[in-house]
C-alpha cells in the first residue's frame, strides 16, 4: 500500500465501504452520484440494502469524483471500492476511508465512519396491500424513490408497499416524507372508489407450479435487477392503463435521402444520423401541436398536468434488459445534436452508466425497433406518460400517387395511448400529423 503522504500531488483517493457490521455481499440499491460530480463531505454516495435495513454511505471528504467503481445491483462488503475521488482538501489524504493509492490492486485502508443505518423496517410493514390498491400505487423501482426527501428506512417501507415516495406529500421537516405520510397515502388509496383503482381487481387462476426438470434438462438463472424493475413497471402499466395502439406509415423517402447526406457529412465527427434523431424532432413538433400528448394525469387522476418542456424517453435495448434514458429539451436541439446525444445515452445505457435521474422526467417515449426489423408492434406506455411511439423498419413499397405506382420508403409507426385521456380521433390526428412532418422535413423548422 502506498504511503498516502507520497501521493499528495496526485490527490486521487479511493473511497471504500465502511464498517457495516457483520453484513457481507450487501446489495447496492441506489447510486446517488456519478463520475465528474463535485461532492461535499457527508454527501450520500450510495444506498446499501440488507435483508433488514437500508443504509446510506456518506463521502468522508469533499472532492471531484474521478471514477465510480460500483453500480446499482452490485454486492459489496466492508472495504469494497466505491469510487476514486480527487480530494479538494489535502488534509483529507491521510484520513480514514480514503486510501492513498488509486491503483485497483492496492489493499483498502481503514474505512470511513459507519453509515447511518436505518432502523429495520420489515417488522413495521403491515399486511399485504390488496390488489385493488396496486392499481393506483407505483412500482418498486429504487430509482423512482431517489429524488424524494425520505430516509432509507422510509424509502424501503414505501417500496415494500409499492408506493412511489415521489408521489407522497412530506409533512416532516423540510418536506421530508415520514412513515405516517406513507401510511396515509396507502389509506387514501384504499378508500378510493374501486373504479378509480382500475376495476374490481384481477381475478385470475394462480400460475401452475411446474417442476420443469421433470421434462428435461434445465438451467436456472436469476433475472437481472434491471429486468426485474422494468418488468414490474411494464406489468403495472399494462394492467392499469387502457391501451389502444394506432398504426400509420410515414413516407420518409425525402427525409431518408437528407439523412444519408447528413450521415456522410457527420461521419467524420463520429456522429451516426439514424432515422431516430428525425423522429425525436418530429415528435416534439407533434407534441407542440397536440399538448395533451405532452401531459400526465396527476396522482389523484383528477387533473391533467401539461408540461411546458419536451423531454423524450428513448427505449434502449441492453444485455440486462430495457432502459429508457431521457433526452432533455429536445425542442431546443437540432437533429445533429439529438443524434449525437442519442449515441451517447444509448452507449452509456448499455454500459450501465445511466443514472436514475437520467431516466426521470420524460414526457413521451419512443421505442425504435427499426434497426432490427418487424412491421409493427404495440409498445407499452411508460407511465405517467400518456403515449409512446413504436417505430419499425422502413421498407420501400409501391405507393399509388397521381394515377401511378411509385417506389417510396415507408416507415411503420405504432402509437399506443392512454384511452382514459386521449380519444381515438385525437390519436389518429396526432399520428397523421406526425407522418406529414416526417414526409416533409421542412415542417421540423416550423
Ligand atoms: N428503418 C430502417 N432502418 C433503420 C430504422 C428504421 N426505422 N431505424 C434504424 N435504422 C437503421 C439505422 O440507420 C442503422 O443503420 P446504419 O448503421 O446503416 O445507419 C441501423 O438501422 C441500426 O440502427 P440502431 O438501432 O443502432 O440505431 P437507432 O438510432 O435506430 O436506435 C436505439 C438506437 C438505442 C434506440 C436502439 O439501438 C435500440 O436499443 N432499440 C431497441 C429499443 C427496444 O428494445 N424497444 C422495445 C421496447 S418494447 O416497447
Amino acid at each position: 500500500m502506498a504511503d498516502t503522504s507520497t501521493k499528495l500531488s496526485a490527490g486521487i483517493k479511493q473511497v471504500l465501504v465502511p464498517d457495516i457490521g457483520d453484513y457481507k455481499d450487501v446489495s447496492i440499491i441506489e447510486v446517488m452520484v456519478k463520475a465528474g460530480d463535485t461532492i461535499r463531505a457527508e454527501d450520500n454516495l450510495v444506498t446499501l440494502e440488507t435483508d433488514k435495513a437500508a443504509m446510506e454511505v456518506p463521502s468522508p471528504y469533499a472532492g471531484v469524483i474521478k471514477e465510480m467503481k460500483v453500480k446499482v445491483g452490485d454486492k459489496v462488503s466492508q472495504g469494497s471500492l466505491i469510487m476514486t475521488l480527487e480530494c479538494a482538501d489535502v488534509s483529507a489524504l491521510s484520513a480514514p476511508g480514503v486510501s492513498g493509492d488509486a491503483s485497483p490492486h492496492s489493499k483498502p485502508q481503514a474505512a470511513p465512519a459507519a453509515p447511518a443505518v436505518a432502523a429495520p423496517v420489515a417488522a413495521a410493514v403491515s399486511a399485504p396491500v390488496p390488489g385493488t390498491v396496486q392499481a393506483v400505487l407505483n412500482g418498486s423501482d429504487a430509482s423512482l424513490h431517489s429524488g424524494a426527501h425520505a430516509s432509507p428506512a422510509i424509502r424501503r417501507f414505501a417500496r415494500e408497499l409499492g408506493v412511489q415516495v415521489a408521489q407522497v406529500k412530506g409533512s416532516g421537516e423540510k418536506g421530508r416524507v415520514t412513515k405516517d405520510d406513507v401510511q396515509s397515502f396507502v389509506k387514501a388509496a384504499l378508500v378510493q372508489p374501486r373504479g378509480a383503482t382500475g376495476g374490481n381487481g384481477l381475478q385470475v387462476l394462480a400460475l401452475p407450479v411446474v417442476d420443469f426438470a421433470r421434462f428435461g434438462a434445465i438451467e436456472t438463472k436469476p433475472l437481472s435487477r434491471i429486468r426485474k424493475i422494468s418488468g414490474a413497471n411494464l406489468h403495472r402499466n399494462w394492467v392499469t392503463i387502457p391501451h389502444i395502439t394506432q398504426f400509420d406509415e410515414a413516407d420518409i423517402t425525402e427525409m431518408d435521402a437528407f439523412r444519408k447526406e447528413l450521415g456522410v457529412e457527420y461521419a467524420k465527427q463520429n456522429i451516426r444520423i439514424t432515422p431516430l434523431a428525425f423522429l425525436v424532432k418530429a415528435v416534439v413538433v407533434a407534441l407542440q401541436q397536440f399538448p395533451e400528448f405532452n401531459a400526465s394525469l396527476d396522482a389523484g387522476g383528477e387533473n391533467l398536468v401539461f408540461k411546458q418542456y419536451f423531454h423524450i424517453g428513448v427505449a434502449v435495448d441492453t444485455p440486462d434488459g430495457l432502459m429508457v434514458p431521457v433526452l432533455r429539451d429536445a425542442d431546443k436541439k437540432g437533429v445533429v445534436q439529438i443524434a449525437r446525444e442519442l449515441g451517447e445515452i444509448s452507449a452509456r445505457a448499455r454500459e450501465k452508466k445511466i443514472t436514475a435521474a437520467e431516466m426521470q422526467g420524460g414526457c413521451f417515449s419512443i421505442s425504435s425497433l427499426g434497426g432490427i426489423g418487424g412491421t409493427a408492434f404495440t409498445p407499452i406506455i411508460n407511465a405517467p406518460e400518456l403515449a409512446i411511439l413504436g417505430v419499425s423498419r422502413a421498407i420501400i413499397k409501391p405507393m399509388h400517387r397521381d394515377d401511378t405506382f411509385v417506389a417510396r420508403l415507408m416507415l411503420p409507426l405504432s402509437l399506443s395511448y392512454d384511452h382514459r385521456v386521449i380519444d381515438g380521433a385525437a390519436a389518429a390526428r396526432f399520428i397523421v400529423f406526425l407522418s406529414q412532418v416526417l414526409a416533409d422535413t421542412r415542417r421540423l423548422a416550423l
